[in-house]
């Protein structure tokens, strides 16, 4: 059985960028859209043209053209979208719907995966204002996929390194702090995963092509990445060889500090909130509609978050 064509859609985002990557790395044929748009998006242009250089085919297409959409998707086996869903960047989340509209009337692609990659948007059905909107727009993008009969496999990646561990969970900034003064979230107990962002590409180029993860959520656990943030502070501790000074932030507070923040940082807020108080990450167990990716592919040599935190002594 030959490897499925895939394209990527938001092929030059952050995590769009490393499944090109690793779909070049396990030997599909790999296509990435190139939108008109970026017009003198020189960065953008310039890692479209790296891509190809590795061996990437682009694929001109717009989302203001319905039929080059429908002619991009028509070359391929598997979509994969990583369209922008993170307040402070961009978030487009709702413009997959045209995408969906393109796939069902091509009619012949055999894996659709939405950019999801984050928590279970199913499980935040009681999710806060203003951070549901993330969850309630992947559910809309759901509806629609699976309205129009779509295969799909949705990837639930929980907590990217690069927004959760550099930082020690703390917000605001991607760095341990320079005064060792750290946030501790309650009793700094709860369970998080984390997930190195090669390793979630790595893992979802993985599905594609398996029937396991047919119309299902992969939930990617790797269970040494399973970690409450007082393990993840321990872990620096050791690494730096300096004490962190903790102070403990009530669920009462963190929610209170909403108020006076941007529109952004309040989704973060209420992002953090169900993840660090509320443990959404950990507090189910995966069910009949789910698979654990670490159990799936025991070959994938994730990374463990010692070895991650190391770039930033
Ligand atoms: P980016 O902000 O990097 O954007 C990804 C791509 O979206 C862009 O490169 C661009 O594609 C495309 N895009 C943006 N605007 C438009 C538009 N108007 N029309 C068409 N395409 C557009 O996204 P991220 O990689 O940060 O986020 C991707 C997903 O990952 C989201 O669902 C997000 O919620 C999730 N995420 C999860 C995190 C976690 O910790 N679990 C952390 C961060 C994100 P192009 O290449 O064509 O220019
Ligand atoms: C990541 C963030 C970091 C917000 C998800 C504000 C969707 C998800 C784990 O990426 O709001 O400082 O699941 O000040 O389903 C952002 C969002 C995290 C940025 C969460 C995310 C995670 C989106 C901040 C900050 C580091």
């Amino acid at each position: 059985m030959g490897k499925s064509k895939v394209l990527v859609v938001g092929g030059t985002g952050y995590i769009g960028k490393r499944i090109v990557k690793a779909s070049l790395e396990e030997g599909h044929e790999t296509y990435v859209l190139q939108r008109p748009e970026i017009g003198l998006d020189i960065d953008k242009l310039q890692i479209l043209l790296s891509f190809k250089k590795q061996g990437a085919r682009l694929v001109q297409a717009s989302f203001s053209d319905h039929r080059s959409l429908v002619d991009a998707v028509k070359k391929v086996d598997v979509v994969i979208c990583t369209m922008s869903g993170v307040h402070f960047r961009s978030h487009n989340l709702l413009v997959q719907l045209k995408l969906v509209e393109a796939i069902k009337e091509a009619g012949n692609v055999k894996r659709f995966l939405p950019s999801e990659f984050g928590m279970d948007p199913a499980r935040m059905g009681n999710a806060i204002e203003p951070g549901r909107v993330t969850f309630d727009e992947k559910m809309k993008v759901r509806k629609a996929i699976e309205e129009a009969n779509i295969p799909f496999t949705y990837v639930s990646a929980n907590c990217f390194a690069g927004y959760f561990v550099g930082n020690l969970s703390q917000m605001c900034t991607l760095l341990p702090p320079a005064t060792d003064n750290v946030t501790v979230y309650g009793d700094g107990n709860v369970k998080v995963v984390f997930v190195d962002e090669d390793d979630v590409a790595r893992y979802t180029i993985k599905t594609i092509d398996d029937p396991r993860t047919l119309n299902k959520t992969v939930y990617l656990r790797p269970p040494d990445n399973i970690l409450s943030q007082r393990q993840l502070f321990e872990k620096w501790e050791k690494l730096s060889g300096k004490q962190l000074r903790k102070s403990t932030l009530s669920e009462h507070d963190l929610l209170s500090s909403m108020k006076g923040l941007d529109y952004a940082q309040q989704v973060g807020v209420g992002h953090f909130y169900h993840i660090f108080y509320e443990g959404c990450l950990t507090n189910f167990e995966i069910g009949e509609d789910g698979e654990e990716a670490s159990q799936l592919y025991p070959d994938v040599n994730y990374t463990r978050m010692d070895d991650y935190l190391k770039i930033f002594l």
